[in-house]
């Protein structure tokens, strides 16, 4: 990733750090490297080219100005023979430092592939066929999208490389891509030999009548909103060094891979003169979107957009006044294509500072005196499109040492198409013949914590009211819980807003000044367990789904919370294999993993481009600072607040 702006800290001046994500001369480095020293089959396709990221204790104890060695991780297929192959190449030394076969897996599916695979299917004369049978013949209206094929214990799928893709058409050019969709029609291709294998056609259903265009030729144009202008006279008060990142206490690492997209690493803040460690590692490590329609075109519909098709190749080019407003500064993304080239994702991440209103205020009448402070945040944001939907990931940075993820959901729901009049059970219509089937979305954040040091352990807190008795004569009492999560078995839990439940990850060697471990908490938002039945296919695959919380003890091979191989993968991977060992979890190096889940029942106003939607989860120390630690925010203007005023 690039630092692309002038502001920034001139490249030349940025020191090399070990976790700086790949460079593309790297990356092509790599794989050449590789393609001269193995053998690995006649079309091969590179998935993944990132960072080999090095040990923690490297990290750590890297100084700047020291050198750093370099090693890139490689996933490839070759379209041959079907293999996998995991290599890790040392740019350092210019040597291959592994690379293994990994049998009987799918990694995600890429970019070119999508290309590859719609031109295969529109060259097929089994679909054409079935297009003409709807009346569409001029194909240059269809639209076709891969969809991961999924495990469903399929025997013609055992050993391909498969996609099921769907088709749309458009009633114009200029429509919207999924107005219309073609219902009952489901294309099966082999991407390995980029073949149509079958074109499922369960009959026609009239194509919905309704264009759905969003420009604002068709829309129309409000009008009566004024301009909003947002000005740092100043400029911004974050500080950019290459993929260093500082604001105001807060200081961190920018890191991107072609698979989790923004990455952040060794989170820390300053707190009177020390600089305090929080996270080490932060990332969106997998999610899931399965839907509730059991019919034939609908039940594979469970995409997990991180594992199986790789988020941060999906970026998007961010624009001033348009995605972010203000003083903006952009990073550039590099991720592979296919055939192990660099590919710059220009501005993929966004870092600006937002005003949120105020951030504490009180009145003080007697004397007439208010103190009143602005809070801000740091936001460190990138947004990915998944063929119809958006997903943008928005990390905050509060002045009070809160941290929060904001996910945004938004574009086109993934729907299908109903005859007049027929409203399926397992969604709604959201137009005249459009169906919008019931689903959810679930995202797991691995968030690899470093509370003040490495060692932490994780307590679940509820909230309990005590039992009538002569120490509560009046029923009112009430208090907290705490029970330690002391191993993996036991710190797989589920969200209870009706108990006030939290979880709190603490240093139990570092105390604060009242003799209480330093800590975060975890304070779940909005959330929702899945509908899917236990033996769905999506809920064996996706098992990280079924519990909001889980806690791992850090091992540098569990990254992902479905596995590292989701695609078509038959189930058990990922986090219920992390914890088959019931590592214990008390004063150690733990990872928290916490998913979250949007359930999505869509409406008529979701249709033909959805408003925002969000959806995420805070970080907030409690007893981490000996009290609230933004009482030296400035005033924010000396005549607002002065006393006796
Ligand atoms: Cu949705």
């Amino acid at each position: 990733m690039e630092a692309t702006t002038t502001e920034t800290t001139p490249r030349a001046q940025v020191q090399a750090h070990p976790l700086d994500p790949l460079s593309p001369a790297e990356i092509e480095r790599a794989w050449d490297i590789l393609r001269a020293a193995r053998a690995l089959g006649a079309r091969p396709r590179a998935i993944f080219i990132m960072l080999h990221e090095p040990a923690k204790h490297v990290v750590l104890e890297h100084l700047a100005g020291q050198p750093v060695e370099r090693a890139a991780l490689v996933v490839l297929i070759d379209g041959d023979s079907g293999k996998t192959w995991e290599a890790v190449v040392s740019l350092s030394r210019g040597a291959v430092l592994s690379c293994e076969h990994v049998p009987d897996v799918q990694p995600a599916i890429v970019l070119d592939e999508f290309a590859e695979c719609e031109a295969a299917v529109r060259a097929d004369p089994r679909w054409q066929e079935a297009l003409r049978k709807r009346g569409v013949t001029d194909f240059e209206l269809a639209m076709v999208d891969s969809w991961s094929a999924g495990n469903f214990g399929f025997a013609d799928d055992e050993g391909r490389r498969l996609v099921r893709a769907l088709t749309w058409v458009r009633r114009h050019r200029e429509d919207n891509g999924y107005a219309r969709p073609i219902a009952n029609l489901l294309t099966v291709v082999d991407l390995n030999a980029m073949q149509v294998l079958a074109v499922e056609d369960g009959g026609v259903v009239p194509l919905p009548p309704e264009d759905a265009n969003y420009s604002p030729e068709v829309a129309g144009v409000r009008d009566g909103l004024k301009p909003i202008e947002i000005r740092q006279p100043e400029g911004p008060s974050f500080a950019l060094a290459g993929h260093e990142l500082r604001w105001q206490k807060w200081r961190m690492r920018i890191g991107f891979t072609p698979r989790e997209g923004l990455v952040l690493h060794t989170v820390t803040y300053e707190d009177q003169g020390r600089e305090r460690a929080v996270l080490y590692r932060a990332s969106v490590a997998d999610m899931v979107v399965p839907y509730g329609d059991p019919r034939p075109t609908y039940f594979h519909r469970n995409a997990f957009d991180v594992g199986e098709y790789g988020i941060g190749t999906l970026a998007n080019a961010l624009e001033n006044g348009c995605d972010c407003l203000g003083e903006i500064r952009y990073l550039d993304a590099v991720v592979n294509d296919s055939r192990g080239r660099a590919v710059t994702l220009p501005n993929a991440v966004c870092v600006h500072e937002e005003d949120v209103g105020i951030l504490w205020k009180h009145v003080d009448w007697r004397r007439q005196s208010t103190e009143v402070r602005r809070s801000r945040r740091l936001v460190v944001s990138s947004i990915s499109t998944v063929g119809n939907y958006e997903y943008g990931f928005y990390w905050h940075f509060f002045l009070d040492g809160t941290i929060q993820l904001e996910v945004k959901l938004t574009g086109i729901i993934s729907n299908g198409a109903e005859p007049p009049g027929v409203k399926p059970r397992w969604g709604e219509m959201v137009a005249p013949q459009v169906y919008g089937p019931i689903h959810q979305h679930f995202f797991c954040a691995r968030l690899d914590m470093m509370v003040d040091g490495l060692d932490n352990s994780v307590y679940e807190v509820n909230t309990v009211a005590d039992p009538p008795g002569p120490e509560n004569p009046h029923h009112n009492a009430f208090h907290t819980e705490p029970a330690l999560l002391g191993s993996e078995s036991r710190a797989q839990r589920v969200a209870d807003p009706l108990r006030g439940r939290f979880w709190k990850i603490v240093n139990p060697s570092r105390r604060n000044r009242l003799g209480e471990p330093v800590g975060y908490k975890l304070m779940p938002g909005e959330n929702v367990l899945p509908f899917a039945g236990p033996e769905a296919s999506v809920t064996k695959r996706a098992g990280f789904m079924t519990k909001h919380l889980w806690v791992t003890r850090h091992d540098p091979r569990e990254r992902y919370a479905a596995g590292d191989y989701p695609n078509q993968h038959p189930g058990g991977a990922g986090l219920p294999a992390y914890v088959r060992d019931d590592a214990p979890l008390v004063n150690t190096d733990v990872v928290v993993w916490y998913t979250f889940g949007a359930h999505h029942v869509a409406r008529p106003e979701d249709w033909p481009v959805m408003p925002v939607t969000t959806i995420g989860f805070m970080l907030k120390p409690v007893g981490f600072f000996d009290r609230n630690p933004a009482l030296d925010v400035p005033r924010p203007t000396p005549h607002c607040c002065a006393p006796g005023e």
